[in-house]
């Protein structure tokens, strides 16, 4: 009997690998057959299985000899991320594909593949099954392709329009200046650590998208209201204790709109994870509160819109309000094709809401969390900043700021050079998933020769690498202190892994670098009344990247309708912060504020170098991709304090430098493998549903 088990087992087994072997050998003739360069590996890296599992794989893999286990760095979830340009220098070619038994990747970081990709829309559509997961409240102009994303998208672009960003600005500036007096405190003294950036920046984003989004304002809790067990011992306000305030609660719901939607985003992976019908089974607290601030945030959503079209249509709304729920709403009922049914479904509508504050709400606060971190590292841009700021805003109060004269004035300054760099080197969605599911090969130029992209394939537009492509970057000498490189890999020979916003300023920069590959015309996208904003993503006073090299928002057809919603907040928040307040790191690890009273500017530049080696270390190895690209593994505290109050020079880098003038690096470590080195998290990937 067990001998016939084992035997039925045996033969199985034998069945299975022989037809994953045929797989893979089919699978070898269509990359041999494409033209484009390729590398064989065992797993597929979208199989569900191994997506779940591969953390405990790694575990095994691990303690394999690293000749055996090369293949391993091109199916785990973000290693283009992890190794940059390293790995596409160590297969020799910007585009290559990865052939396993279960189906064909390509992988590109070459910006003129990129370019073909991101404007042939129907060539390369999106994989929507992997957008399944954001369909939470209904199908959406994320997660669609096609003739159904044309009409989301028609739908859901007018609303943002310079009327609607106008609304952006000034909430931005005011929940700026509500998160900056909380970090500060009321007398506006400064100098508290915190390490809650992270979180603050979630709520600011949050607030502005609700306010000229969904027109619903919400209150940065004050230190002043806030109950005790909220306020930490340093007398801050952790926003991240949000609680269900009796007084909040609207009638006929058990949440507040505000405790709701936290909720909501809080506990989003459940949603994405279990299946609504599973969900409701499942006997857990936290999957009670997750569905409970579903089924409220919903309810929220429909009272808001059935308040507005009844308000829009019995003529009492005010016509002149420019949130994106009103344009929406209004859209619906006075739609000249109505026939050619543009309209959405109520369910849609909210599919799409939810889906706007999915994809704007992290997006924009990593931006701005991550540029007040690189103005914490680099104090000398920071100046730079601050002096930028002094010329444009001329002391003037942030209520005396004007949208039409201002913000032009940021964009195409220090506060836009700010976010251009900090969105080259981490951008929040740092591969862009395309595809040639559904349709036929398709005739694609790779390095200059005419290849042909096999259908079926899944496309990594590796965008994060573009961004630091050697090729196409006016770039320096590395320059971090202690002869190390940003990354221990990629770009060791340059500055391109390091955050310098001057590069983009086109009066510092050797501009010179690029002529040849500037001034090429933006083709035409023709995108219509779609939305499809041709300009390109940096201000025309800043450094213009080459076609296909710089690409944040994603390009084309498909490129993100936020951008111009996100560069206006971030804008706004890095004028408030930095106008009157630098930031710096907390070293409160390294020394008491005591201490550094009685220091010298050598002992600081020690204290400061061991502070800025953490964060650089937490950025390099702790970051993760669950909807965007965050620190996922601890923080970085910092403190704000009055200008002209810092407590550290700004060359502290150059000082620290001075005294340690053979400092060699141990960062390049050789056989640097970012699964193999236990401190790094690699980003979870959500399984489809
Ligand atoms: C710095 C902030 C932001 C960045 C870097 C960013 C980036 C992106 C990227 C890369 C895509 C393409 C995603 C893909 O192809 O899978 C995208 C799409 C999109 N973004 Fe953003 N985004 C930002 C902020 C926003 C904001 C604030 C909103 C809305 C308020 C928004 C709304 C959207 C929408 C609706 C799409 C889908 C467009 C379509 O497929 O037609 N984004 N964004
Ligand atoms: C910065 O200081 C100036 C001059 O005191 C003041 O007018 C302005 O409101 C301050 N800015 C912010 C963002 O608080
Ligand atoms: C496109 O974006 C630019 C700035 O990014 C803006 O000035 C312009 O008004 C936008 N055009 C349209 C048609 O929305
Ligand atoms: C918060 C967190 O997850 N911390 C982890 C970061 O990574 C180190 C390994 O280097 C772990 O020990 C921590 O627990």
């Amino acid at each position: 009997m067990a001998s016939t088990v084992l035997l039925g087992l045996l033969v199985l087994a034998i069945y299975y690998v022989g037809s994953r072997i045929i797989a893979l050998r089919k699978n070898i003739a269509r990359a041999k057959a494409s033209g484009i360069h390729y590398v064989i590996v065992p797993i597929y890296w979208l199989n569900r299985f191994w997506l779940i599992t591969h953390p405990f794989w790694l575990k095994i893999l691990r303690r394999l000899p690293p000749s055996w286990t090369a293949w391993v760095d091109f199916t785990i979830p973000l290693s283009t991320f992890a190794y940059r340009y390293e790995i596409f220098e160590r297969v020799g070619h910007d585009t290559f594909l990865t052939v396993a038994p279960g189906g064909l990747f390509m992988f590109t970081c070459e910006p003129a593949v990129i370019s073909q990709i991101t404007t042939r829309r129907n060539d390369f559509p999106k994989p929507i099954e992997q957008y399944q997961a954001v369909d939470v409240y209904g199908k959406n102009v994320v997660s669609t392709e096609g003739a159904t994303w044309r009409m989301h998208r028609k739908a859901t672009s007018p609303p943002f329009t310079e009327k609607n960003n106008v609304l952006v600005w000034e909430e931005s500036i005011r929940q700026a200046e509500a998160m900056l007096r909380s970090w500060v405190g009321p007398e506006g003294k400064g100098g508290r650590t915190t390490d809650r950036i992270m979180d603050d920046t979630m709520r600011l984003s949050l607030n502005v998208i609700s306010a000229a989004g969904f027109g619903r304002k919400m209150e940065w809790p004050s230190e002043e209201s806030a109950k005790e067990d909220v306020v930490d011992k340093s007398g801050y306000v952790d926003v991240s204790k949000i609680r269900n305030e009796e007084d909040d609660i609207d009638p006929g719901h058990s949440m507040s709109y505000t405790y709701a939607i936290h909720c909501l985003l809080d506990n989003i992976l459940l949603q994405f994870i279990f299946p609504k019908s599973i969900m409701r089974w499942i006997p857990s607290a936290t999957i009670r509160k997750a569905e409970e601030s579903y089924m409220e945030w919903g309810n929220y959503m429909r009272e808001m819109l059935l308040n507005k079209k009844e308000a829009l249509e019995t003529g009492n709304a005010n016509k002149e309000t420019n949130d994106i729920l009103t344009q929406l709403v209004k859209g619906q009922l006075v739609d000249p094709d109505a026939k050619t049914k543009q309209q959405l479904t109520q369910e849609e509508l909210l599919g799409n809401m939810f889906v706007l504050i999915l994809a704007g709400h992290e997006t924009a606060a990593n931006s701005i969390h991550f540029s007040v971190l690189y103005m914490a590292l680099h104090a000398d841009s920071q100046r730079r900043l601050q002096k930028d700021l002094d010329k444009t805003l001329q002391g003037r109060s942030p209520t005396e700021w004007d949208y039409d004269q201002d913000l032009p004035a940021l964009f195409g300054g220090m506060a836009g050079a700010v976010l251009a760099e900090e969105l080259r080197l981490l951008p929040p969605v740092p591969n862009i998933p395309k595809s040639t599911i559904g349709v036929s090969e398709q005739k694609l130029v790779v390095e200059g020769r005419d290849c042909i992209a096999p259908k079926d394939m899944q496309c990594v537009v590796a965008c994060a690498v573009a961004h630091r492509h050697p090729g196409f970057w006016p770039k320096g000498p590395p320059r971090l202190p202690g002869g190390n490189t940003a990354h221990p890999l990629s770009n060791v020979d340059n500055d391109l892994e390091e955050f310098r916003p001057e590069r983009w300023i086109l009066t510092e920069t050797a501009n010179g670098v690029l002529a040849d590959k500037d001034g090429i015309p933006v083709e035409s996208l023709g995108g219509g009344d779609l939305g499809v904003n041709e300009s390109s993503d940096t201000s025309e006073l800043l450094f213009k990247p080459a076609k296909g090299s710089y690409l944040p928002f994603s390009e084309g057809y498909r490129a993100c309708l936020g951008r111009r919603f996100a560069q206006v907040e971030v804008l706004a928040v890095l004028a408030v912060l930095f106008q009157n307040y630098s930031v710096e790191l907390a070293v409160d690890k390294y020394a008491t504020d005591e201490e550094l009273d009685t220091m010298d500017i050598n002992q600081k530049a020690e204290v400061w170098h061991q502070a800025a080696e953490d964060a650089r270390h937490l950025m390099l190895t702790g970051m993760g991709q669950i909807i965007t690209l965050q620190i996922r593994n601890g923080t970085v505290p910092f403190r704000f304090v009055p200008r002209g109050q810092e407590r550290f020079p700004e060359d502290v880098d150059e000082i620290w430098k001075r005294n340690h003038p053979n400092q060699v690096s141990d960062k390049g470590m050789p056989g640097w493998s970012c699964w193999r080195n236990a401190s790094t998290r690699i980003g979870a990937v959500l399984p489809p549903k």
